[in-house]
């Protein structure tokens, strides 16, 4: 082993080399290990005497060598290390901390002056404005409610991409959190946009329910509107079981019809299910929207009854719950729908296919019904609203531009048919306000609301239609003297009227409301009354399909008379649609408690205890109504919904002086006060 010591005593004395080995002999000596102080000092102290002059100089200056270097990294390297240190702070903060915190509680917020400095570049992101976008927005407290993509497009110079993804990462955060929202659809407020779409888009996409908070106590609801509630309960319980996500349910035979394949009761029921304050249903239902709505299918679909039930039933849906997934799939079925306008007069086909993007007119003609063809405009008019895009309002505006300078109409009473490549009506000489133009006059009216009662061409033709009314359809029955609309062809008058006709009520009701004259009320109280007799005259106390009014009075002869073939019961709304409207604008309880009998005999014949309800074949045989096995989608998305509104007290349950409803009852705001 070599060792300094060896070295030293073998060696001369000067040498050119150092050599410091500690030698375990030397180490422990003698006496073997001995780590003493004192030993240890002492064996140091020898050994440095034993080195050379020159070994201990440069000892000494590689130690003062090493010592300044020490102290020169130090000082060096200490600011790195600091601010190193800091930033790592500052970046757990901006990862943990700002995203949510910044825009929903700044009481949290790190006080970066970057984040501040920011927020002073964009006063449309001040923390008081981004408290306000719809992260608190009413609606189920636990349904995980995105707030729709228009809210991060708020205007910025250049801080867009920053902002987006702070708003993204806020809107995740938002879902984690159980606020406290009132979930009722009485506190809705409308969005009260005052322009039409063209200027008005980015700010208008916001749904109604966004701003307001909840300013009143809430109405409680009442017996009647928990029986409502059971019965939907019940209806969709069947549904649930045995036609989940198909079109319809047959709570009979414990399966589902299919129509378009695209779960029309379920979309017809979103909106019901919000008003009525049904979470647990509504959430799962949400769900499936989100998971299993799939539109790009090989399947025709009818433009008119997809657009009011599924273009109306998501629109409604995404303004009561503010879930940008209803404005997203409305836009894609808009989209779909479109291919029906491509047409040589612009009058839309009655068919599409949706996955092929193809339209055609029915098999046998190229006619369209004219109820069709003007009663899409509320809800494509609102898609162009929301979403900027002018083209569905385009297409539905022209429609009815056309319509309105069509010869063909008698005192504004329009024929039932419309042909799609000239343009012009056919099989003239027809007027009825039942199947297949009911809702062309509907619609005059709601448009005009819509639109913020600007539009003159449609209420024209609104007031012109009803004074055709009036003078060709009205008459009165014995022996009750009941005022009832029957229908005329070729100049003969038929006391014939379909229960669709008592839409007419509500309509001019929801008129005399808006301003027209005392006179429209007048004729609507008229109407309800003979709509209840409707019912009230009936074995089963439910409506046929349609009725025949004696013109003459008869012994032991009723008004309302039925045929065989039309004492079917579909478990239609349009009665109690108007009941509704006339309890809300006359406080008339006599409404509500017709209303209530209707409910009552619907649950005496048509309520199956397995689930659902059924539409039924006779309603003059109240032993065996002979039920049909089929329960219609807006049995859920109108005659439930309108029970439950006629029911309540509440006005602000759906305010009529911020909603228009469609004619499949889903409520579209009012874009401008009157
Ligand atoms: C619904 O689809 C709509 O109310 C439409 O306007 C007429 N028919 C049914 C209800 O009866």
């Amino acid at each position: 082993m070599y060792s300094a010591a060896a070295a030293a005593a073998a060696s001369p004395p000067r040498r050119d080399f150092i050599s410091v080995t500690l030698s375990p002999e030397e180490a422990v000596g003698a006496g073997g290990y001995n780590n003493s102080k004192a030993w240890r000092r002492r064996s140091c102290w020898r050994k440095w005497k034993q080195l050379s002059r020159l070994q201990r100089s440069v000892i000494l200056f590689l130690f003062a060598f090493l010592a300044v270097c020490g102290v020169i990294s130090y000082t060096s390297m200490g600011e790195p290390w600091k601010s190193l240190t800091n930033k790592s702070l500052d970046d757990q903060r901006t990862e943990t901390e700002i995203p949510g915190l910044k825009l929903a509680n700044p009481a949290v917020l790190p006080a970066p002056q970057k984040a501040d400095a920011n927020l002073g570049d964009y006063p449309e992101l001040s923390p008081q404005k981004l408290q306000k976008l719809p992260h608190v927005r009413r609606g189920p407290s636990n349904l995980q409610i995105k707030p729709p993509r228009r809210d991060v497009k708020l205007k910025t110079r250049h801080g867009t991409s920053r902002v987006v993804e702070e708003l993204n990462q806020a809107d995740k955060e938002e879902k984690t959190e159980k606020s406290v929202i009132s979930w009722r659809g009485a506190v809705i407020e409308p969005d009260q946009s005052t322009e039409p779409p063209s200027s008005k888009i980015k700010e208008s996409e916001k749904p109604s329910s966004v701003e307001d908070v909840d300013q009143k106590e809430p109405v409680p609801i009442n017996e009647r509107q928990m029986a409502v509630i059971e019965a939907f309960r019940h209806a969709w319980k069947g549904y649930k079981d045995f036609a989940w996500g198909h079109d319809e349910l047959k709570p009979l035979s414990k399966s589902y019809s299919e129509w378009f394949g695209l779960g029309l009761t379920l979309i017809d029921a979103l909106d019901t299910m919000w008003i009525l304050g049904l979470k647990e249903e509504f959430e799962e239902a949400r769900k499936w929207v989100s998971n299993d709505l799939v539109f790009d299918k090989n399947v025709d679909v009818n433009l008119f009854e997809s657009t009011i039930r599924i273009l109306g039933g998501l629109l409604s849906t995404y303004h009561l719950s503010g879930d940008s997934l209803f404005l997203e799939k409305a836009k894609e079925i808009g989209n779909r729908l479109m291919p029906a306008f491509k047409t040589p007069s612009k009058i839309p086909y009655s068919d599409v296919n949706i996955g092929r993007g193809t339209a055609h007119p029915p098999r046998w003609t190229s006619d369209s019904t004219v109820a069709e063809v003007t009663s899409i405009q509320l809800e494509f008019r609102e898609l162009s609203r929301l979403t900027g895009d002018e083209k569905f309002q385009k297409a539905v505006d022209e429609v009815m531009k056309h319509v309105h300078t069509l010869s063909g109409k008698n005192d504004g009473l329009v024929p039932m048919f419309i042909n799609t490549n000239s343009g012009q009506f056919t099989h003239l000489g027809i007027y009825t306000l039942g199947a297949r133009a009911d809702s062309y006059y509907e619609y005059l009216l709601k448009q005009w609301i819509q639109g913020g009662k600007k539009e003159n061409e449609l209420l024209e033709d609104y007031v012109r239609a009803i004074e055709g009314v009036k003078k060709h359809l009205l008459k009165r029955s014995q022996p009750n003297k009941l005022t009832f609309v029957g229908e005329l062809a070729h100049g003969h008058f038929s006391a014939k009227m379909d229960h669709l006709v008592c839409f007419l009520p509500g309509t001019l009701a929801l008129g005399a409301h808006n301003g027209l004259t005392a006179d429209h009320m007048k004729l609507a109280e008229a109407l309800i009354e003979t709509c209840y007799q409707m019912y009230a005259q009936v074995e089963t106390g439910l409506s046929p399909e349609i009725v025949h009014f004696n013109l003459h009075a008869q012994k032991g002869h009723k008004d309302v008379e039925i045929k065989p073939a039309d004492r079917h019961n579909l478990l239609r709304p349009e009665t109690v649609e108007s009941l509704f409207y006339m309890y809300r604008f006359t406080g008339d309880k006599k409404y509500q408690d017709w209303g209530w009998e209707i409910l009552q005999n619907f649950n005496k014949y048509t309520r199956v205890p397995t689930g659902g309800y059924t539409s039924i074949n006779n309603v003059q045989n109240p032993s065996n109504p002979e039920p049909r096995d089929k329960m219609e989608s807006f049995f859920l998305g109108e005659t439930l919904k309108y029970m439950f509104l006629l029911f309540s007290d509440d006005i602000d349950l759906i305010n009529l002086d911020k909603y228009v409803f469609n004619t499949e009852a889903h409520p579209l705001p009012i874009w401008a006060p009157a």
